[in-house]
């Protein structure tokens, strides 16, 4: 009697061997389904580094499956009859292997799980969703945390995650008396230290065939795709992790939140694009920077920062992601309506910083988060973006970008679009932050010093128009108020000059003129 499959389907960043829905697959039936797409490869303008990550980290995860003894279908871009999209690909899958059913792993997006929840009914096949083992707080964990809150702060989640998973614990306290060591993470950095910055991987044939293809396929698209150095399967990113814990981790706290121009990277570990796309597992990279602690190998502070982001931070806007619905990304709090400006796919802007962040977005799809935070999310909430607009940008340029991870960051923590579900405060500063935690403005054609005039940094007066713009909203948040005092304070003239700085800045923005 001949057995029929299930179609086992795998999505671009799925890509790893104890995946549910394969655990939950019989590799002596079933059939695997990859799919390159046009599809998801155009719903935003991925940048060009991003798009050769993905496939050829696809063609490599399949070829490791059909090494283990999986049978894989799987579907090129290049193919002259390449599906269009991915209900395509399975409905062409289930014509040829004629499925008892299909069964899939959570996707990382709303968009893509209501597409699956169609399936049944326009492939008419059962279809199985599996809950995505990859996370240390599932989707239902998260809602249950949740339940009740008033508010939802990410500190809280945090210890409850280190309690469950015991990770920098002593006993029931945590390791070396305090939970957070965030306040001795904000130095600034020194231009003359050498960083060792990220392990950079040779392109193999498989790569190269990827990149070819992304250049005849992509003209002019946003990105520099080579040299092209990403790891492409999880030998290449457990090494990149391995590269990161013994160079960079024991200085990764002291400078987490600095900025230097030329440097991309600093102490960063760049290893989001591996662990969002399955190559790299979460909790043993938080083992690993355990391990370099209790080794002596790595500072407290370094160890511990660097564990908060990954077991607090990331599974913690994964939850609100899930929890929040799908119209999240439409949230406009604010009601910022501006057009994304030009500069952020250029790079052609007069502000140094800025100038620094996008420059180094298009050359590496990388940009660390005070960058993406405090330089482009904060220019773009004080000049008043759409924040949709700036959602479908942070998706489309960082390699690392998915939309359960992207949108509560942009929409929540940098634009304050929700509301303050994710931020209990907005994140917006003037140029004195940047000059604070940067040598940019040393070189910059603004001066930060200056409050107002066409030389001022147009960020200082800028951040009064925000502050002002939305005063009903903000001046009962401790957090801010004080802000207010210091408004009140100041001179009239020296206001009138803020506000007509503020608005010529607006205004050139508006009228495309250079900034
Ligand atoms: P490191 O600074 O070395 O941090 C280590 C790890 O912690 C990261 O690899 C990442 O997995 C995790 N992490 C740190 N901060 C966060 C956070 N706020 N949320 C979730 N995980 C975090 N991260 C993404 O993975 N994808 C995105 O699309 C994304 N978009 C962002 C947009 C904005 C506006 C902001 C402010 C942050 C965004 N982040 C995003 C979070 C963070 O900036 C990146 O995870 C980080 O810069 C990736 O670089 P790294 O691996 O060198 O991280
Ligand atoms: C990001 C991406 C791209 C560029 N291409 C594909 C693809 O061709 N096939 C695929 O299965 N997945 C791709 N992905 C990842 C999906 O967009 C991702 O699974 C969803 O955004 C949910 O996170």
């Amino acid at each position: 009697m001949v057995t029929r499959p299930r179609l086992i389907v795998v999505l671009g960043d799925q890509l790893t061997m104890s995946g549910a829905a394969l655990r939950a697959a019989d590799m002596a039936r079933d059939v695997v389904v990859m799919a390159e797409v046009a599809a998801e490869a155009d719903y935003v303008p991925h940048h060009v580094k991003k798009l050769a990550f993905v496939f050829s980290a696809m063609r490599h995860f399949a070829q490791d499956l059909r090494a283990a003894g999986w049978q894989v279908d799987y579907a090129r871009l290049d193919d002259p009859d390449a599906p269009a999209n991915l209900t395509e690909a399975v409905a062409r899958a289930i014509t040829r292997h004629d499925p008892t059913g299909v069964v899939c792993t959570e996707p990382g997006e709303w968009r893509v799980q209501q597409m699956i929840e169609g399936w049944a009914d326009a492939l008419s096949r059962p279809v199985k969703i599996c809950a995505d083992t990859r996370f240390m707080c599932s989707r239902a964990q998260f809602a249950a945390w949740a339940e009740g809150r008033k508010s939802l702060t990410m500190e809280h989640f945090y210890r409850q995650m280190r309690r469950t998973h015991d990770l920098l614990m002593d006993g029931d306290a945590p390791e070396g008396g305090t939970w957070n060591y965030d306040a001795e993470n904000r130095g600034k950095a020194d231009p003359k230290t050498r960083f060792p910055g990220p392990l950079r991987t040779a392109p193999d044939a498989i790569t190269e065939d990827v990149l070819a293809m992304v250049e005849t396929r992509f003209p002019g698209r946003f990105g520099t795709l080579r040299p092209f150095w990403f790891a492409v399967d999880a030998v290449g990113a457990e090494a990149a992790a391995a590269h990161f814990v013994a160079q960079s981790l024991p200085g990764f706290g002291d400078v987490q939140d600095a900025m230097l121009e030329g440097e991309a990277f600093l102490n960063h570990a760049v290893l989001a694009q591996y662990l969002n796309a399955g190559l790299l597992d979460p909790l043993a990279l938080c083992r690993m920077a355990q391990i370099a602690y209790h080794g002596g190998h790595v500072p407290l502070n370094a160890a511990e920062g660097f564990i908060r982001q990954i077991l607090g931070w990331r599974e913690f806007v994964r939850g609100i992601y899930w929890r929040e619905g799908p119209d999240y990304v439409h949230r406009n709090a604010l009601g910022a309506t501006r057009d994304l400006p030009d500069f952020y796919w250029t790079a052609d802007t007069d502000m140094a910083c800025l100038r620094a962040a996008v420059t180094q977005t298009r050359d590496e799809a990388y940009a660390h988060h005070i960058q993406r935070l405090m330089v482009t999310g904060n220019f773009a909430l004080l000049a008043g973006v759409d924040p949709h607009q700036l959602h479908e940008w942070y998706l489309a340029v960082y390699a690392d970008a998915y939309e359960w991870v992207e949108a509560p960051n942009v929409v929540g923590m940098s634009q304050f679009a929700d509301g303050g579900i994710l931020a209990s405060k907005p994140y917006a500063a003037s140029g004195a932050y940047i000059n604070r935690m940067s040598n940019h403005c040393a070189g910059c054609h603004y001066d930060v010093k200056a409050k107002a005039g066409p030389g001022a940094c147009p960020m200082n007066a800028l951040y009064w128009d925000f502050m002002i713009r939305h005063r009903g909203r903000f001046a009962g948040n401790g957090r801010v108020s004080r802000a207010y005092f210091t408004w009140d304070r100041m001179a009239e003239d020296k206001r009138a000059a803020s506000q007509e700085s503020a608005r010529a800045t607006l205004s050139a923005l508006d009228g495309g003129t250079r900034v």
